[in-house]
């Protein structure tokens, strides 16, 4: 009986020391200390010996049993430790090593556009102004000449608000408003840069919503002259210096007389291709000598000042600046298109 002791003890001892983690070692205190382990069978069995053999082998099992469950808590310990100082290693961060860089992104090419623009008109001493893409009726089409009813609002039917609140369809309300902010006769030179809204498709070459700049100068003595120099000046920067200007007559009911502006194609130059269909010229502005009657209706005297305006789309720029084919591209914002500029 001692001996079958010993043996299971022996047995149990090179178990624990073999075991390898904490389930391994639970799965020895099973099966030498549990309910049904060997070591407790043992004392199960001890009502088949005689009175002065039990409390002798009584003793040696739970001498046998407390040290076999201090070797177990002993390993349970050294597992532990094991297994936090593994934890420790594999998670060990080097705090010495260089950040992760943040990407860093760039401008859009409507906004490297649009800058670029404004930089043009700045040098030549324009101011740039901006206003509410949210409009009085009044700013975008009455102070403009066009009154309620008049046909030419329908070439740019529009998102109405209320009876009297839209959404502007030019920025040419911008312009009305800085007229009525100046002293009446006062020299104006600007730019109003902005998004504007129109009923419109959305297709390669028209959008709903689109991003114009318009120009205005007022002084005394301003000509058509004066347009033209400009206009010519601004297309040979953005474009370059060999670009031909030529106007054509058309019309708007704030200009009179009203022109449209062409350059030769800056991708043929001027011998016909797909872009400018063969003729050689690609329409950029529409432009003309500020009507008189819109110089009035802002306080303005127009015996005593001229002035020209013009109206331009930055996405057309931008297409053609950058060979861009479909507008949609410009507000997919999609990474592998935006990456490119
Ligand atoms: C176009 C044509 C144009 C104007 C805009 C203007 C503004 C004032 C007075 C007179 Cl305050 N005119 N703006 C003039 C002619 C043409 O835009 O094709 N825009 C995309």
């Amino acid at each position: 009986m001692e001996e079958q002791i010993a043996q299971l003890t022996g047995e149990a001892q090179a178990a624990i020391q073999a075991a390898d983690s904490l389930e391994a070692l639970d799965g020895v205190r099973v099966k030498y200390l549990g309910k049904k382990g060997e070591l407790t069978g043992i004392l199960r069995g001890m009502g088949k010996l005689s009175a002065e053999e039990r409390p002798k082998v009584g003793k040696i099992v739970n001498e046998a049993r407390a040290a076999l469950e201090e070797q177990i808590a002993a390993k349970n310990e050294a597992l532990k430790g094991a297994a936090l100082a593994n934890r420790l290693a594999s998670e060990k961060i080097d705090v010495t090593l260089p950040g992760r860089r943040v990407p860093l992104g760039h401008l859009h090419p409507l906004t490297l556009t649009l800058n670029r623009i404004k930089e043009i008109f700045l040098d030549m001493g324009f101011s740039v102004e901006e206003g509410p893409e949210i409009e009085k009726d009044y700013y975008n089409f009455e102070a403009l000449n066009l009154p309620k009813d008049h046909p030419a609002r329908d070439m740019q039917d529009s998102f109405y608000i209320t009876e009297d609140i839209l959404m502007r369809t030019q920025t040419s309300p911008v312009q009305a408003r800085t007229m009525q902010s100046h002293e009446p006769n006062s020299p104006i030179r600007m730019i109003a840069p902005g998004r504007v809204y129109r009923r419109d498709d959305y297709d390669a070459s028209h959008s709903p919503m689109f991003t114009q700049v318009e120009g205005l100068v007022i002084d005394k003595g301003i000509s058509l002259a004066d347009l033209k120099g400009t206009l010519e000046l601004f297309l040979q920067q953005i474009f370059n210096d060999k670009v031909q200007v030529r106007l054509r007559p058309s019309f708007f009911p704030f200009t009179e007389p009203s022109t449209e502006v062409d350059v030769s194609c800056v991708m043929c130059h001027g011998h016909g291709c797909s872009v400018c269909k063969g003729t050689g010229w690609l329409e950029i502005l529409g432009a003309g000598m500020v009507h008189p009657h819109v110089l009035e209706m802002s306080g303005y005297d127009p015996n005593v000042v001229s002035g020209f305006a013009f109206g331009l789309g930055v996405e057309r720029i931008a297409m053609l600046s950058y060979g861009v084919s479909d507008l949609r591209l410009f507000y997919d914002n999609d990474m592998r298109f935006l990456r490119q500029f």
